[in-house]
């Protein structure tokens, strides 16, 4: 089956948030932007810029009718903050007019006194004065102060990753129009219907139920618009609700990339100890998040890189330790992989540097200590279904680890001004919200009685495939066409209580709940078939390819012919059904328990070549075998792993978030940020499924996919690193990422 969007994609046809027709009478708000990074507000005065032609109104703190919160995990979060700016650029308030020209143009007129206070942007800083989100968390197993004296090498260092901005192709935006009867619909770009529902509830101070949201679908989300929609949508609502007009706020490019988070940096120091053999007996590890102005999601995401600290590797003791800190920038937010690709950085680099003092290979390092059937991670949690040494080792045969090494090493040997690196990357990702109670969904279905299917969930449609992945639920256990099936628009009004479409889990659960619908009217379309056949129950019928089969009498009867009878008989041919993943439990005190359904499991090999002279590199290679269970759509799924390994292998080398000192973004252009492009994707990109794995707790037999591949990214940093030691022997490059053209040349020939 194709994508469904992609013929809309392609056309133009599909609607995102600034293709939507407006209503006649809607206004257009912008944000107006703090000019600091840290401050004391002493007055805010829009009178003057109001006065400005266009101008209907400007929205402050002062409007708010409820509660002046959008605070998802903790509530440090104003809508519009009237006492302090914690970082720049953070919206003030919101200038509403006729037109957007006008809007923009009375941003200026805005008159703000301010005291200007020191900023902090280090998290190190951060944490040594204190300034922490939250207390500090420790994930430990074993007992790693006891063993260091039994380790025959210890490693030690600090390890680097830089932010990362999500560059969704649609800006963050909504739309929202009052009702009648004093509610509001708002249309949002945004991966959480309910989060901006709520979020809009308690600023207005209105019920739930008189806030819809709806959504469409979103031009990318990648974590982006996990909980970072929400000050838009609420600030269009706040005006549509005051000034009872449709109101609609998109932000343009630039704004998106100075006002909203990006993925966390992390400065960490590792500690590391193995036996001479290459056991890893011990791992110590400190994670210093830089949280940002707001703590957002960070605490879940600080989770995340606990519990992936150990990437793939059994580790018998281990200790993780991660700070929260409380910076002066924009509060980071969810970002594929959600804190996993930080903590598993760290580890590959506590590897590698070991790997460089014994003289051995990362690889042989890593294949040493990989995960096995039943090893116990830190948390508590039996690895089940494990196929971390399946992958590595059809990765390692499929594409020759062994003759690739020679080649290289012949490369770097036989070449002086380039050399060759080779990496392997194994990968381990949880499935599961961390957060138990964030794990349900559920699925409205209506089969009409014309014979076509709708199906509404809780999923976002992103461009991740969610949708098409839906149909072939609904055509697959009602057997019939996907050409029957509509997955409508997310509605609060039609699904409530939702989830974000996050955590890769989108497909899983709102598929599952999918499932359980279908089986329902499954059940009871083949009752109305035996009914229809003078059969006394459904025993002998079968339903294949939209035809109702009985093995006793041989009959057949067509689809359309039972949904109609079926109607006539006044039998329910709609369900709406509730999926709660089983089994898994976390205790936060203890710190253990089985927090995921399953394990994600992959391998991927990874080769470059690096230009010595001028410190550019090419990727040549990047081929993975990956675990997908059993693919609901392989073309849907090869889509998502090749997006997230390009994604992550631009994280490691070319995207690079800077701000100075003062805590001004100055990557905020397409000129200044540079995001991997067709001429990055490596000539050769293999993804190889890997055979007869099956999923029994995914949908219909397959594993999660959205973030898991991002992680393969990480290899080619140290694929990079080896070839920087082939030019230089005994150099240590730093564990920095990302590995720029200029931290590259720093490293070939930097002091060391
Ligand atoms: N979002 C979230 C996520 O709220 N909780 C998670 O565990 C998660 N994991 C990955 C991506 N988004
Ligand atoms: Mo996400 S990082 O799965 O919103």
């Amino acid at each position: 089956m194709t994508n469904v969007d992609g013929f809309g994609h392609t056309r133009g046809d599909s609607l995102f948030i600034d293709d939507i027709p407006l209503l006649s009478g809607t206004l257009i708000g912008v944000p107006y932007p703090a000019p600091v990074a840290h401050a004391k507000i002493k007055t805010l005065n829009v009178s003057k810029a109001e006065k400005y032609p266009g101008v209907i109104k400007i929205l402050t703190a002062k409007d708010i009718p409820g509660t002046n919160q959008i605070g998802g995990i903790f509530p440090d979060e104003p809508l519009f903050d009237n006492e302090a700016i914690h970082y720049r650029c953070q919206p003030l308030a919101l200038v509403v007019a006729a037109s957007e020209v006008e809007a923009r143009n009375a941003l200026d007129a805005i008159q703000i006194e301010y005291e200007e206070l020191p900023a902090i942007v280090d998290p190190r800083e951060a944490a040594q004065r204190n300034q922490l989100i939250m207390p500090p968390v420790t994930y430990e197993c074993g007992d790693v102060h006891k063993v260091w004296s039994e380790c025959d090498v210890i490693v030690e260092g600090r390890a680097e990753t830089g932010g990362q901005e999500h560059l969704y192709l649609e800006t963050q935006g909504a739309i929202a129009a009052p009702t009648e009867d004093g509610g509001l619909t708002i249309t949002s770009s945004t991966q959480g219907p309910t989060v901006v529902q709520r979020a809009t509830a308690q600023v207005l101070n209105l019920p739930m139920h008189k806030i819809e949201v709806v959504v469409h679908r979103l031009g990318g989300g990648f974590g982006g618009k996990e909980d970072q929609a929400t000050s838009w949508a609420v600030m269009a609502a706040l005006a549509a609700f005051n000034l009872k007009r449709p109101v609609k706020v998109v932000l343009h490019r630039i704004e998106d990339m100075r006002m909203t988070g990006k993925r966390h940096p992390y400065s960490s120091d590792y500690k590391m100890g193995l036996t001479k053999d290459g056991k890893i007996l011990a791992y110590e590890v400190t994670f210093f998040q830089n949280a940002g102005a707001h703590a957002d999601l960070s605490p879940a995401i600080l989770g995340r890189t606990l519990f992936h600290a150990n990437n793939t590797y059994c580790i018998p003791n281990l200790k993780a330790t991660a700070y929260s800190c409380k910076t002066n920038l924009l509060s980071n937010t969810a970002f594929r992989g959600f804190g996993g690709p930080q903590g598993i950085f760290v580890v590959e680099a506590a590897i590698a540097h070991a790997a460089q003092k014994m003289n051995v290979s990362a690889a042989h390092i890593q294949k040493m200590n990989l995960l096995k059937e039943g090893d116990l991670f830190h948390y508590g949690q039996a690895a089940k279904d494990c196929t971390a040494r399946r992958c590595w080792d059809l990765c390692e045969s499929r594409y020759e680890l062994t003759s690739a090494r020679e080649r290289v090493d012949h490369f770097n040997r036989s070449n002086f001004e380039r050399k060759k690196g080779l990496a392997m990357m194994p990968i381990c990702f949880g499935i599961s919200f961390t957060k138990t109670q964030m794990n349900q969904a559920s699925s409205l279905v209506h089969v009409y009685n014309d014979g076509s299917v709708s199906v509404t969930t809780a999923a976002i449609e992103m461009g991740q495939g969610v949708n098409t992945k839906l149909i072939e639920v609904v055509a697959r256990i009602l057997s019939i066409s996907p050409k029957r099936v509509r997955v409508q628009t997310t509605s609060t009004n039609k699904i409530a209580n939702t989830f974000p479409s996050a955590a890769s889990a989108e497909s899983d659960l709102n598929g599952n709940a999918t499932a359980l619908a279908c089986h329902e009217i499954r059940a009871r379309l083949l009752e109305a078939a035996a009914h229809l056949l003078g059969e006394s129950d459904s025993t002998n019928l079968e339903l294949q390819d939209e035809i109702f089969s009985s093995s006793s009498s041989g009959r057949r009867l067509t689809w359309g012919e039972v949904i109609e009878s079926a109607h006539a008989r006044r039998i329910n041919l709609s369900a709406h059904a509730h999926y709660a993943t089983p089994g898994i439990y976390f205790n936060l005190e203890t710190k253990k328990g089985e927090p995921f359904a399953y394990h994600v499991y992959g391998a991927a090999l990874i080769e470059v070549t690096l230009d010595c002279m001028r410190g550019t590199f090419k990727i040549d290679s990047v081929q993975v075998v990956h675990d997908f269970g059993a693919s609901i759509d392989p073309i849907v799924d090869l889509g998502q792993a090749e997006g997230g390994l390009v994604q992550g292998l631009g994280w490691m080398t070319i995207e690079e978030v800077v701000f100075n000192d003062r805590g001004k973004l100055l990557a905020d252009t397409f000129s200044a940020y540079k995001i991997p492009d067709m001429n990055f994707v490596p000539p050769v990109l293999d993804v190889h499924f890997l055979e007869n794995s099956h999923n029994p707790v995914g949908v219909l037999g397959s594993k999660a996919v959205g973030e898991p591949p991002l992680l393969y990214g990480i290899g080619v940093f140290f694929a990079l690193q080896e070839a920087i030691h082939a030019f230089r022997p005994g150099v240590r490059c730093m564990p920095y990422a990302p590995m720029t053209n200029e931290r590259i040349l720093l490293s070939l020939y930097g002091g060391s």
